[in-house]
């Protein structure tokens, strides 16, 4: 197994030599390793089928199941299906998720570390992740917002990206507002966050997910994550991967966001994902 760095200032390391359905536990230890330093790993030409892909998951932590059934394949609860494709005439996962700047969980007390994509059917016209390195954003943050987020907890809900199911309909959507809230009511992470093992600090808000600092009103708020927002999206800090038939890519939420391309001309499009628990804390305490 061979691990090459992509070029200077790029996030990511190429993992090549290895079929990820025969990696051992010396090969599982090293990819670890990888995904803390390079932050995202990629691997090309691989084929696992969902059992394989499952068990490779099963290698670099503990795959996750994703608390909303609808997300979920029929047959195996750990793939989160991204598809717009039917299947025996059936609506499979959901059509098309994560197009917007976000980390997985974030919304929860135990957020993901590791996620892992793996594109099915690619449409033509894009397939592709943007990454945004938050360890390096924290770096380069002018001081002014900086002194604003430092020791600050950074308010987190999901509720806006809730996915409306068949369930949901003749329902009114204050009750879906309601229920969706009491299921994933907002909660509180560090705003700047510390990786537990290599002790680098990272900038823990995403405009998919945060919706401001606690203890600021609700302008002062609106102020400063227009800001923090204009500041982290800028084109500068954004990478790019166009995704070719094979790809398989695994990344740290500890460091990265990431957001998915659109589907702008809703060509047949499918993925699996999976989360993936490292069993360390996502953050120093
Ligand atoms: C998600 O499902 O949360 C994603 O962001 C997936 C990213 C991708 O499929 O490109």
């Amino acid at each position: 197994m061979k691990i090459q760095p992509l070029s200077p200032g790029r996030i990511g390391a190429e993992i090549s030599q290895l079929d990820l359905r025969a990696t051992t536990a010396e090969d599982a230890k090293r990819i670890r390793q990888a995904i803390y330093e390079h932050k995202l790993v990629i691997f090309h030409g691989q084929s696992p089928s969902p059992e394989e892909y499952i068990e490779f998951s099963r290698k670099i932590g503990r795959p996750q199941v994703y608390f909303q059934q609808n997300y979920h394949h029929p047959k195996y609860p750990e793939l989160f299906v991204s598809s717009n494709v039917l299947e025996d005439g059936k609506k499979v996962g959901v059509s098309g998720t994560g197009r917007y700047w976000h980390t997985d969980y974030q919304f929860f007390q135990e957020p993901l570390p590791l996620v892992m994509v793996y594109p099915q059917i690619l449409p033509t016209a894009k397939r592709e992740t943007y990454f945004i390195d938050m360890q390096r954003v924290y770096e380069a943050l002018p001081a002014e917002l900086r002194a604003l987020v430092e020791g600050r907890r950074a308010i987190q809900e999901g509720k806006w990206r809730y996915k409306i199911t068949p369930e949901d309909i003749d329902k009114a959507l204050v009750d879906i507002v309601a229920a969706v809230e009491k299921q994933v009511p907002a909660i509180t992470h560090p705003a700047v966050i510390e990786h537990p093992l290599t002790g680098r600090k990272s900038l823990y808000v995403s405009s998919g997910f945060t919706t401001g600092l606690e203890g600021l009103s609700h302008e002062e708020n609106r102020a400063l994550m227009a800001k923090l927002f204009a500041f982290i999206e800028q084109d500068a800090h954004v990478q790019t991967y166009s995704y070719q038939p094979g790809d398989i890519l695994l990344w740290e939420n500890r460091a990265l966001l990431h957001k998915a391309s659109d589907n702008p001309l809703g060509e047949p499009s499918k993925s699996y994902r999976i989360g993936i628990y490292d069993e360390l804390p996502f953050y120093k305490s």
